[in-house]
């Protein structure tokens, strides 16, 4: 049938607009209504001089279940973590999330000055325009292949101030 909305087209017009370029592979398929998805994802530059580069994105569980990443891996660093933003006094440190749970129904967003992902080992600093592979692994949903496209600031503002 000639009439069929050309979703594809439009799947693929969002995707470049959200500065996401359209994938080649599709490692998994789309469960609009009971997925666990990951968007908005993105990594900065890594600062001179330093082996470790941060990245970001958003999660959302579609499901009627809560679910927790088990493991962050990247072909790009010896390491990937999750870490949290905590005020020590007045010094903002870091450390890392013992555990990420995605509730269900809910979203989790990893962004600057929050939670985020943390690449270790990075023998090759990450560069605006490139593009990093980050495996994601869930205890449910299982494993998500996301590719993080390196730029210096988020592909969007969501205006996500969690208590600025
Ligand atoms: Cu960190």
């Amino acid at each position: 049938m000639k009439a069929l909305f050309p979703l594809s087209l439009l799947l693929i017009a969002v995707a470049t607009a959200c500065g996401a370029p359209p994938s080649q592979s599709s490692a998994h398929e789309m469960h609009a209504e009971a997925a666990l998805t990951v968007r908005d994802a993105w990594a900065a530059p890594t600062p001179s001089g330093v082996d470790v580069a941060a990245g970001y994105l958003t999660i959302s569980n579609g499901t009627a279940a809560q679910d927790h990443l088990i493991s962050a891996t990247s072909p790009r660093a010896e390491r990937v973590e999750v870490h949290e933003m905590t005020m020590n006094g007045a010094v903002m440190q870091m450390r890392p999330v013992a555990r990420l749970d995605v509730p269900a129904g809910g979203d989790v967003q990893l962004g600057p000055g929050g939670m985020h992902l943390m690449f270790y080992g990075v023998s090759e600093p990450f560069v605006a325009g490139q593009t990093i592979p980050l495996h994601l692994v869930f205890e449910r949903a299982g494993a998500i292949d996301v590719e993080l496209p390196v730029q210096r600031t988020a592909p969007h503002s969501h205006g996500a101030n969690h208590g600025g």
